[in-house]
């Protein structure tokens, strides 16, 4: 059976990672529309720079929660079936274990040159202007996908939500395209859907099951279920 999972901040707010709504998509007073855009980079990249560092350094102070952990486990049991598409910008999905995962908007721990194009992982700010590490050019900037830019690996995104026999929605609020559209694309291809959601969107797809509860308790009991459901 053929899986993708996609994710939004839901599944990191228990790890303590704030999501865009309870923020209410503030951050220190500014919009995040207005900050995660080439415009807002353009205009004032010291305040963006601050953004990113900000949440980059908040990292340092996370850990994975059980539901991280349990697609990391379902992974170990589905291997190549299993796609985890996620639209958060941590880390937590690696940490926790899980290796096919397609980080769509991209990574707050990698810095893109806007120089060389090149991808470094990177840990510490960019508020300073370091050298790049391939090319030397203080010309980094987050490796974070911002609103009017493409989303990364969209086409091997589409293919394996077009594949899939089950697509399942986690802690996201289907406001932000084309993420948004993937539960529609699965089920017109005839994919189950599912929503895993503290507060289930309702929204513009009707997904064929809703779980309303936290990722931390949702999650793992979901993968249990479906662990065991396979072992006959
Ligand atoms: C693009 C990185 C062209 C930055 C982000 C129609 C079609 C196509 C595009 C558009 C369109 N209409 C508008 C657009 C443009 C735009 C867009 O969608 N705008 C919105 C505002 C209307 N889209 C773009 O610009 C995208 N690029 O379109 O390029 C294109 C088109 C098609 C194909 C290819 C290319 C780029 C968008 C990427 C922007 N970057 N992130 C950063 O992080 O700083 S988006 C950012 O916000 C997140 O990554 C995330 O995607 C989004 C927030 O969404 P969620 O993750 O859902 O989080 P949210 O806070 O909203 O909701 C939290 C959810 O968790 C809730 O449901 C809540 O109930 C739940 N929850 C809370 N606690 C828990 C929980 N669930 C479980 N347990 C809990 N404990």
């Amino acid at each position: 059976m053929r899986v993708v999972v996609l994710t939004g901040a839901g599944i990191s707010a228990e790890s303590g990672v704030p999501t865009f709504r309870d923020a209410n998509g503030l951050w220190e007073g500014h919009r995040v529309e207005d900050v995660a855009t080439p415009e807002a980079f353009e205009r004032d990249p010291v305040l963006v720079q601050r953004f990113y560092d900000a949440r980059r350094r908040a990292l340092a102070s996370v850990d994975p929660n059980p539901a991280h952990r349990a697609l990391a486990r379902l992974e170990a049991e589905l291997g190549d079936d299993l796609l985890v598409v996620t639209q958060n910008v941590d880390d937590l999905h690696g940490r926790a274990g899980t290796t096919r995962l397609v980080h769509m908007h991209g990574e707050l721990r990698r810095a893109l040159c806007t120089a060389c194009a090149a991808r470094p992982a990177w840990h510490d700010d960019l508020i300073d202007g370091p050298p790049c590490p391939a090319c030397g050019e203080r010309a980094l900037r987050p490796d974070v996908v911002w609103f009017g830019e493409m989303p990364y690996e969209t086409d091997r995104i589409e293919r394996a939500v077009a594949t899939c026999d089950l697509f399942v929605s986690v802690g996201t609020s289907g406001a932000v395209y084309p993420a948004a559209g993937y539960a529609a694309l699965a089920a017109a291809v005839g994919a189950r859907t599912l929503e895993l959601n503290l507060v289930p969107t309702m929204g513009i797809v009707a997904f064929d099951e809703v779980r309303a509860g936290p990722a931390s308790v949702v999650v793992p009991r979901w993968v249990d279920e479906l662990r065991r459901s396979r072992a006959g």
